[in-house]
C-alpha cells in the first residue's frame, strides 16, 4: 500500500490496482482526495504491472460529494472535472466500487469510471440542486448519456437518490456485489480483463442523447413540473438547461455549458443560502453544554395523552419508527375516532402505493388504546397533547408523576405555555420537557424541544436523539410565551391584522408573502388552520375581523368560507368581495382612514419584526444561535430555503437597512417596531447574525 496523500493510497492485489480513498466522515472530495486521485491514477496508468484500477473508499460511504466546506473559498487545483477527465480517458479499465451514498461528485467520479459495481444498500444521487447548485463535474452530461435525459432529469433537478436495484435496472451500475465489496470489485475487474471488455467512456455514449433530440417536449414538460414544485428556485432550471446541452451539444461543449451554469449559481445568493442551510440543519443538534457522550435513557415504549389531531399525528411518528404507543383518551368514542383517523391516514398512503397493507397493519398493531392513565405505568416517555389549558395540563402532570416510572420522561406538546410551571407540578422536574410538534405532526419535520429550567442534560440529550430517531429536525428552545417559532410568528400576525385595517386587503398581503416564497399567504394560512381555533360563541366580542367571520360561521377551509371562499372540497382561495367589504366597513368603524399600502411596506412589516423578535430571542438565550431560528422557520413555517431563513435573509438585506426601516416604522407606528438591542449592537459593531453562529 503506497500513500499518495494523507487521504488516498494505492494498493496492488496482483494485477489489479486499488485506489483507496480515506477521508472521514464521508470521503468528501476535498483537496487531499482530488490530489491523491489525480496522482494515484497517473501512477497506476504508468505501472505496467497494473492492468485495471478499482477506485474504492474506506469508512461508511463512497465519496459523498465535493467538500461543501471548500465552497466560497478560492478553488484549489486539481479541480474535480479535470481529475475526472483523466479517469474518463484512462488507458486501462477503471472500476468504481460503491457503498454508502455515492452522491454529487462521488457519483460523478463513478460515472467517469468505465464500470461500476455496488453493494445492495448503496445509494446514488446528485443532490447539488439542494445546495442551489447543479452537478459541476460532468454529472449533467454523463448521466443523460448513460440512462437517457428523461430519467436523468428528475435525479438532477430534484436531487433525490435511487437505490442499487434501480441503479442496476437503469444501467447506472453494472453489477451488485455480494459479500465483501473489495473482493467483488477485484473479481469484477478480472472479469473485465478476461472478457477484454472495452474502455467504456460514458462521455462517448451518444445514442440516448441523440435519440432525445426528437422529443424536445420532455424539457417543456419537466419545466411545467418545476413551475409547480420548485417555484422561486433558480438551480432546477439551470439543471434543465444543462441536460438540454447534453442532448444538443457535443460533450466538451456540454461540459462548458455545465461549468458556466454552475459558476453562475455558485455566485448567487440562493446557493449561499442553501449551502448555509445544509450546515445549519446539522448544527441545530449541537447544544454547547450537552457533551456528545451524555448518557441517554432507553425509550422503548411511549405514551401519548390525547387522540385528537396532534395526539394522533404524534402517535404516527413513533409507530412509524417502530416504537409502541399507549394512546390515552378520556372516552372510548374519542379513542376510537382518533385511532380511526390514524388508520385512515395510512390507508390513504397505501392507496397511493406508498405503503403496503402489511406495513399499515404492522404500525396499527403498535398502538394500544386505553381510557385509563394508569396504563402509562410502564412507558419510558409520555407526551401530553391535550388542548391548551394550563389547569388541565397541571392536573395531568400531577397524575403522571404518581403513575409513571420514576425515570420516565414527562413531555408536554404545548405550543405556548410555561413548561417550568408544568414541571413544578411534579416531583421530577428534571424529567419534564416540552416536545412541541408542528401540525400536521406526522408531516412537519420540525420539533421544538423546550428545555425547561430544571430539565436534565440526559433528558435533553435523550429527546434530541429521539427526535432524530423519528426523523424530525429538533431545535432546542427555552421557555417563554411561544418559545421561538410561534413567538416570531406572532409578530407577523399582528402586522397582518393591522395592515388590513390600515388599507391593505388579504389578497394583496397574501400575494406579497406568497411571491416572497412562502407556500401560502397569511390569510390563506389562517383559513387552513381554522379561524375558530380558540374562538367560542360564549366569548366572542364582534370586535375583531376574526370574531366577525366566526360569528358568520366562516371558519375557513374546513367549511369552505373564511377570509376567502372555497369551492366545496376545494383548497384554492377564491376572492370573497363580501369579506373585503366587511373589512373595509370594520376598519372605518374603528376610525381608520384607509390608505394604499405598498407591497414593499407589507413585506417589510411582515418580515422585519420576525427578524427583530429573533434577535430578542437570542438575547434572552431562548435559542442557541441564529441559524437555529432559520432551521425553525424553514421547517416549521415554510420560509423558502433559497433565502436561508429570517436571520440569514437579514444578513443578505443588511442589518443596517433592517434597523433603519424598523426605526422609521417605530417613529410612525410605535414600539411594536422598537429595534432589539442585539440588532443595534451588531450594526454598531459592523457585524451580522452569521457571526453568532458558533
Ligand atoms: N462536504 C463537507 N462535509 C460534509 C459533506 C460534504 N459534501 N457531507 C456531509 N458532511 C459532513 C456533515 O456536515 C457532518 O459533519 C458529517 O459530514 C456527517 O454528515 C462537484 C459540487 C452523505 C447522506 O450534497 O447528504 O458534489 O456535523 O450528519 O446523516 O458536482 O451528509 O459531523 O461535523 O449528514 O449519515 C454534493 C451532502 C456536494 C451530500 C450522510 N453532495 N451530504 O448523512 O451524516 S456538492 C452532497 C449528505 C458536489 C460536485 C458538486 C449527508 C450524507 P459534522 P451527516 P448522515
Amino acid at each position: 500500500m503506497v500513500a499518495i496523500t494523507e487521504a488516498v493510497s494505492l494498493e496492488k492485489q496482483g494485477e489489479i490496482g486499488m485506489l483507496w480513498i480515506d477521508n472521514p466522515p464521508v470521503n468528501a472530495l476535498g483537496f487531499p482526495v482530488r490530489k491523491g486521485m489525480a496522482d494515484g491514477i497517473d501512477m497506476a496508468m504508468k505501472d505496467d504491472t497494473i492492468k485495471a484500477l478499482v477506485v474504492i473508499c474506506k469508512g461508511r460511504t463512497f465519496c459523498a460529494g465535493a467538500d461543501i466546506r471548500e465552497f466560497g473559498k478560492p478553488p484549489q487545483a486539481p479541480h474535480l472535472p479535470d481529475v475526472l477527465k483523466v479517469f474518463d480517458q484512462a488507458t486501462k479499465p477503471v472500476i468504481a466500487a460503491i457503498h454508502g451514498t455515492a452522491f454529487g461528485g462521488g457519483l460523478e467520479t463513478a460515472l467517469s469510471s468505465h464500470y461500476r459495481i455496488a453493494v445492495p444498500t448503496a445509494q446514488f444521487g446528485l443532490p447539488e440542486v439542494k445546495l442551489g447548485l447543479l452537478p459541476g463535474a460532468g454529472g449533467t452530461q454523463r448521466l443523460p448519456r448513460l440512462i437517457g435525459p428523461e430519467k436523468a432529469l428528475p435525479m438532477i433537478a430534484t436531487g433525490n437518490p435511487i437505490g442499487a436495484a434501480q441503479a442496476l435496472k437503469e444501467g447506472v451500475i453494472d453489477e451488485i456485489a455480494e459479500g465483501d465489496l473489495a473482493e467483488a470489485a477485484v473479481a469484477f475487474a478480472r472479469k473485465v480483463l478476461a472478457e477484454k471488455r472495452p474502455l467504456r467512456q460514458v462521455s462517448a455514449m451518444t445514442e440516448k442523447v441523440e435519440a432525445a433530440r426528437k422529443t424536445p417536449e420532455i424539457f417543456a414538460d419537466y419545466r411545467n413540473v418545476l413551475a409547480k414544485t420548485k417555484r422561486g428556485f433558480e438551480a432546477p432550471e439551470a439543471c434543465v438547461k444543462a441536460v438540454e446541452a447534453a442532448v444538443n451539444l457535443p460533450f466538451d461543449e456540454g461540459m462548458a455549458t455545465e461549468r458556466k451554469l454552475f459558476e453562475g449559481l455558485m455566485r448567487g445568493s440562493q446557493s449561499a443560502a442553501q449551502r448555509y442551510y445544509f450546515f445549519a440543519e446539522r448544527q441545530v443538534a449541537k447544544i454547547p453544554d450537552i457533551p456528545k457522550d451524555t448518557p441517554l435513557l432507553d425509550i422503548k415504549k411511549v405514551g401519548v395523552i390525547g387522540a385528537g389531531t396532534m395526539g394522533g399525528g404524534i402517535t404516527m411518528n413513533f409507530i412509524n419508527a417502530g416504537i409502541p404507543v399507549t394512546l390515552v383518551e378520556t372516552k372510548q368514542e374519542f379513542l376510537d375516532r382518533g385511532i380511526g383517523v390514524i388508520k385512515k391516514n395510512y390507508d390513504i398512503t397505501a392507496a397511493k402505493g406508498k405503503m403496503t397493507q402489511q406495513a399499515v397493519d404492522q404500525r396499527m398493531g403498535l398502538i394500544t388504546g386505553t381510557t385509563k392513565m394508569e396504563d402509562l405505568a410502564d412507558v419510558d416517555l409520555v407526551i401530553e397533547a391535550v388542548y391548551e389549558n394550563m389547569d388541565l395540563k397541571k392536573e395531568i402532570f400531577k397524575k403522571l408523576d404518581a403513575i409513571c416510572k420514576k425515570d420516565a420522561i414527562l413531555a408536554t406538546n404545548t405550543s405556548y405555555l410555561d413548561v417550568n410551571e408544568i414541571a413544578a407540578q411534579t416531583s421530577r422536574p428534571e424529567f419534564v420537557i416540552g416536545l412541541h410538534f408542528f401540525s400536521p405532526a406526522n408531516v412537519m419535520r420540525l420539533l421544538e424541544i423546550v428545555r425547561a429550567a430544571k430539565t436534565s442534560k440526559t433528558v435533553l440529550a435523550t429527546s434530541l436523539a429521539l427526535g432524530k430517531r423519528i426523523k424530525k429536525i429538533a431545535a432546542v428552545v427555552g421557555v417563554c410565551y411561544g418559545f421561538a417559532g410561534n413567538r416570531m410568528f406572532a409578530q407577523r400576525k399582528r402586522e397582518c391584522d393591522k395592515l388590513v385595517l390600515e388599507g391593505a386587503l388579504p389578497a394583496q398581503i397574501d400575494k406579497v408573502i406568497f411571491d416572497f416564497g412562502f407556500p401560502m399567504g397569511p390569510f390563506a394560512l389562517y383559513d387552513l388552520i381554522g379561524l375558530d381555533l380558540g374562538w367560542s360563541k360564549e366569548t366572542t366580542t364582534s370586535d375583531s375581523i376574526r370574531d366577525l367571520l366566526c360569528e358568520q360561521g366562516r371558519f375557513g377551509l374546513k367549511n369552505s368560507k373564511g377570509y376567502y371562499n372555497y369551492e366545496k372540497g376545494g383548497r384554492k382561495p377564491l376572492p370573497a368581495p363580501e369579506i373585503e367589504q366587511l373589512i373595509i366597513d370594520f376598519s372605518k368603524k374603528k376610525g381608520f382612514t384607509r390608505r394604499d399600502i405598498s407591497d414593499e411596506e407589507i413585506l417589510q412589516r411582515c418580515i422585519y419584526p420576525i427578524i427583530n423578535e429573533g434577535a430578542k430571542i437570542l438575547e434572552e438565550k431562548i435559542a442557541v444561535r441564529p441559524s437555529d431560528l432559520d432551521v425553525i422557520w424553514i421547517n416549521g413555517y415554510g420560509w423558502p430555503v433559497y433565502s436561508g431563513g429570517p436571520m440569514f435573509y437579514a444578513d443578505l438585506v443588511g442589518l443596517d437597512k433592517i434597523l433603519a426601516v424598523l426605526k422609521k416604522f417605530q417613529a410612525e407606528q410605535g414600539d411594536d417596531f422598537k429595534p432589539a438591542p442585539l440588532l443595534e449592537k451588531l450594526v454598531k459593531e459592523g457585524k451580522n447574525f452569521s457571526s453568532l453562529n458558533t
